[in-house]
């Protein structure tokens, strides 16, 4: 019997890599679709890539776009996957208000794309969207699960809801295995710079080295509930390996503003985050969405899961990282 088959897109990105990891340790053959750039961009899986001829090299990397669906037809009819993981997006909420249409092409109707290419090429692999709790946005309601009312207030969760909709109605209308994981924010070292938690880490590193002197910031009143990005790739895992396909909540439960992660991070670093910190407009959104705390009972009890690691825990794990790879740098360049 050949391994199972996964493909993924948003490979090269934080979930892709842990997911990744998470498959290849479970016997998977892994297909991650990448898309071409002018710079390498495998960092976060270079550590996993095997040679492509090397006999047992169970990782392979394909270009594709979610802009383009002959690409991904072509994959999903050659690859024939067991599972599919659509992680690929322009997943940037502040971003998506000056890319709004960009946003919709490529985290809306790329899993149309998808979808559309499991249909036609008649096989029947399952498959995972990445939604957000940004569906929730401006909800009332807390904590949120599964049947509290969407209200996106960005192109991002906007564009994130058509794809949730459309997950569920090729569920309902074509009997596909398909499922929804509602993750709530997840964080990791290997965070992109631009989300607010790895930006603070990232700056406080190189304040305490003294290569930064300030930390441009927009609204630090905002309520996330954060949780550690390997154990919400698990509930992804988990989700797919059900008797029937259901969508689920993924959540700690706990919320927090960013003006706590901030003396919880420059507090166990010994420093004072409000001589560092400055307030930029720049920073903040055209529409806020000001606190979401998620209720994952569902998933604890259907699944099994529930999250291993706390928000200090995931604090301290990411100033760690990113002191020690300041540190790494400074002695590599001596700066
Ligand atoms: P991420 O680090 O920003 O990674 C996004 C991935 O999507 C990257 O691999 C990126 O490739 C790829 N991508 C972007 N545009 C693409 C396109 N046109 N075609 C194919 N791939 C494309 O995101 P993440 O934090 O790992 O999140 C994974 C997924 O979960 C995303 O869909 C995100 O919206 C969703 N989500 C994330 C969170 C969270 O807190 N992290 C919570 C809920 C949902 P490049 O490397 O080439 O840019
Ligand atoms: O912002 C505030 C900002 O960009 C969190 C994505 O993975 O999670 C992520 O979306 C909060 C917001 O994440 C800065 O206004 C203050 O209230 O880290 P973020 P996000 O917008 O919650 C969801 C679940 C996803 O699905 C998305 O893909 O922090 N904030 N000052 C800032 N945010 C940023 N980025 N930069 C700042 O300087």
């Amino acid at each position: 019997m050949r391994p199972k088959r996964a493909l993924i897109t948003g490979i090269t990105g934080q979930d892709g890599s842990f997911l990744t990891e998470l498959l290849l340790s479970k016997g998977y053959e892994v297909y991650g679709v990448i898309r071409r750039a002018s710079t390498f961009n495998t960092d976060r899986i270079d550590h996993l890539y095997a040679d492509p001829h090397e006999e047992g090299a169970r990782l392979r990397l394909i270009y594709g776009d979610l802009a383009d669906g002959s690409s991904l037809n072509k994959m999903i009819r050659t690859i024939e996957p067991d599972e599919i993981y659509n992680l690929g997006a322009q997943s940037h909420v502040r971003v998506s208000f000056d890319i709004p249409e960009y946003t919709a092409e490529v985290t809306g109707l790329g899993t149309i794309r998808l979808l559309e290419g499991i249909r036609e090429t008649g096989l029947t692999p399952r498959f995972y969207q990445a939604s957000s709790s940004e569906l929730f946005g401006n909800t009332t309601e807390a904590p949120q699960n599964e049947r509290t009312k969407f209200y996106p207030r960005s192109p991002y969760a906007a564009a994130k809801a058509y794809a949730y909709y459309m997950t569920v109605n090729y569920r309902e209308a074509y009997g596909l295995y398909a499922c929804n994981g509602i993750l709530f924010n997840h964080e990791s070292p290997r965070r992109g710079e631009t989300f607010v938690t790895r930006k603070i880490t990232r700056a406080l590193a190189n304040i305490k080295h003294g290569r930064q002197r300030e930390l441009f910031l927009g609204n630090l009143e905002a309520r996330r509930d954060w949780g550690y990005a390997g154990d919400y790739v698990e509930a992804m895992w988990l989700m797919m390996q059900q008797p029937e396909p259901d969508d689920y909540v993924i959540a700690t439960g706990e919320t927090h503003t960013v003006r706590e992660f901030l003396d919880e991070a420059f507090g166990y670093a010994g420093l004072d985050w409000h001589e560092f910190v400055k307030k930029d407009p720049h920073y903040l959104r055209p529409a806020e969405v000001d606190r979401l705390q998620g209720d994952a009972s569902k998933a604890r009890e259907r699944l099994g899961w529930k999250p291993r690691v706390g928000f200090k825990q995931l604090v301290k794990m990411m100033v760690d990282a990113d002191m020690a790879r300041v540190k790494q740098e400074i002695e590599g360049t001596g700066k």
